[in-house]
């Protein structure tokens, strides 16, 4: 079942168009990118975790980001990149992470190149990264599992995160690749694109490069595409709109005693039914 959206994702890498990807952490949220004309779903590992009221360290296991990432799956007919954190464990936990989204049809999968238990990446402590040959070692495990030759797997390189510079990254970069990987992420928290721009410069197209702009967040789709960039994923926006839409709303709540005012301004019930597919339900049931 992965193939034809793990194709589609191989196809606009082959092609050169920027894969504009929204992060997300359920069926819903993952409906909402769809519906907004995203290319693609992250499967966020930093927002199924706070979705379950939990921090990003490596807290809920393989089985509980697979459940959201097969929600996503199910909502939408784009494809899904899963977030897959260190490949929750070492080199046999990478094939088996492998084994088991590629199963539920997951188009792509990303790990990352740090020390199980892992931290979010803008947590400034605790940044632990693994020797570049481990990782190769799980990144070759993970594609020896791999059945269907289209699923993508993406190797993420938190060189830059851990404050090592563009050499470190690069020469992660092309040791992952021969390793097997399809594409690399770079992460930066920088405030600029410098980083990333840098490294573009010095990569050479070599495999398609995936980008997270959260802490560059001027660094526009027109100048990644001009930059040689394959993917932006905007991994937590969705979410971070949402805390605030709801925060103001129940601040409304309590200070005018009702929801009259709100009601012209949030999403009726009617929208929550044609976001979760009432009609079609019923008609099943016909
Ligand atoms: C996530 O969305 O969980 C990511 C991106 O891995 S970041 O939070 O920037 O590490
Ligand atoms: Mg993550």
């Amino acid at each position: 079942m992965s193939a034809p959206r793990a194709a589609a994702l191989r196809e606009a890498f082959a092609d050169g168009r920027l894969v504009r990807t929204a992060g997300a952490h359920d069926g819903l949220s993952a409906r909402l990118a769809e519906e907004a004309g995203f290319d693609a779903v992250w499967a966020s590992g930093l927002e199924i975790s706070a979705a379950n009221g939990l921090p990003d360290v490596s807290l809920l296991g393989m089985a509980e980001y697979l459940a959201g990432a097969v929600a996503m799956q199910r909502s939408v007919s784009l494809p899904v990149i899963a977030d897959c954190d260190t490949g929750f464990g070492g080199v046999l936990n990478a094939a088996y992470t492998m084994m088991r989204y590629e199963e539920a049809g997951i188009a792509g999968i990303c790990i990352e190149d740090k020390i199980f238990p892992k931290r979010n990446s803008f947590v400034n402590a605790g940044q632990k990264l693994l020797a570049a040959d481990e990782f190769g070692r799980k990144l070759q495990a993970a594609k020896r599992a791999q059945l269907s030759a289209d699923t993508v797997l993406i190797a993420r390189t938190e060189a830059f995160i851990c404050g090592l510079g563009l050499e470190e990254a690069l020469s992660r970069c092309h040791l992952y690749v021969d390793a097997g990987a399809d594409a690399v992420l770079v992460h930066s928290k920088a405030v600029d694109s410098t980083e990333i721009v840098s490294f573009m410069r010095e990569w050479d197209h070599r495999a398609p490069v995936v980008i997270v702009p959260t802490t560059y967040a001027d660094f526009s789709s027109t100048q990644a595409r001009e930059a040689g960039i394959a993917m932006v994923i905007y991994a937590n926006h969705g979410m971070r709109a949402a805390i605030t839409a709801i925060r103001d709303t129940w601040a409304d709540v309590l200070a005018k005693g009702s929801t009259a005012d709100l009601e012209p301004r949030i999403a009726t019930v009617k929208d929550i039914f044609a976001l979760s597919g009432m009609d079609q339900w019923l008609e099943t049931d016909r």
